[in-house]
């Protein structure tokens, strides 16, 4: 009896244990695959969320945050061309008979001269010669125009022949200036066509989004007036 007991005890035992052994499986199984289907329909929802709001933060972030890049290539570039200035009067000041450097004409950095005595010499700006940096924040050379006397000596009684009209029609044009530095920055637009064309003409401007007036460049340029006052302090003309 007792070992009948025992062994029916002992077959509940193992029955439970078989029933064990396979809820076990069913219950684990069976609750997670709905679990992980559950969890997986939820990521979905959850990234497409992700997403949007991702894409609607970027959309808002990347406007300004590339606006802000190019405010700064745009800066760095007006303070290259600040020094590009000073090389140029340090230039005029370092030659025997005071004078401006020809464009560089074949891409090596170098003043090609001589480059004529009358009208305006356009070219690359000889930035190895004047020992500055050789581009601009996109990468472009420097545009270069100066007013071919001055290439062989500033007087004071030189004139230059370079003139800068402005984008806005209703501001005045400088006219007979001693040379110009032209950066094309990021886009080059149908009005700065004025910059490219080799000519004595160029044009400056405030920078514009504005529909066919776009513009971009950024252009200095040496007034005669102060090359001649920066020759006399420097006691390089009477
Ligand atoms: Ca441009
Ligand atoms: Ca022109």
């Amino acid at each position: 009896m007792m070992g009948q007991k025992h062994g029916k005890k002992l077959m509940g035992l193992d029955s439970r244990r078989q029933a064990f052994a396979v809820f076990p499986i069913r219950s684990l199984t069976a609750p997670r695959k709905m679990g992980a289907e559950s969890s997986s329909g939820f990521s979905m929802i959850e990234m497409a969320m992700v997403l949007v709001v991702f894409s609607l933060v970027m959309g808002g972030l990347l406007g300004p945050l590339s606006a802000q890049y190019e405010q700064r290539r745009r800066a760095k570039t007006m303070a290259a061309q600040q020094e590009i200035l000073q090389a140029l009067y340090g230039f005029a000041m370092s030659q025997t008979t005071p004078r401006l450097p020809c464009p560089d004409a074949d891409g090596d950095g170098l003043e090609n001269r001589p480059c004529g005595s009358s009208g305006v010499a356009v070219g690359e700006l000889p930035w190895a010669t004047l020992g500055v940096a050789r581009d601009d924040a996109w990468g472009n050379a420097w545009g270069y125009g100066v007013s071919r006397p001055l290439t062989g000596a500033v007087t004071l009684t030189s004139a230059g022949g370079v003139d800068i009209q402005n984008a806005d029609p209703s501001v005045a044009a400088v006219n007979n200036m001693a040379a110009v530095v032209i950066s094309g920055a990021r886009l080059a637009y149908p009005l700065e066509q004025e910059n490219r064309d080799g000519d004595k003409d160029f044009i400056q401007g405030d920078y514009s989004e504005k529909s066919t007036h776009e513009f971009d460049d950024l252009v200095v340029w040496i007034s005669p007036n102060i090359l001649k006052d920066r020759l006399v302090k420097a006691g390089k003309l009477p």
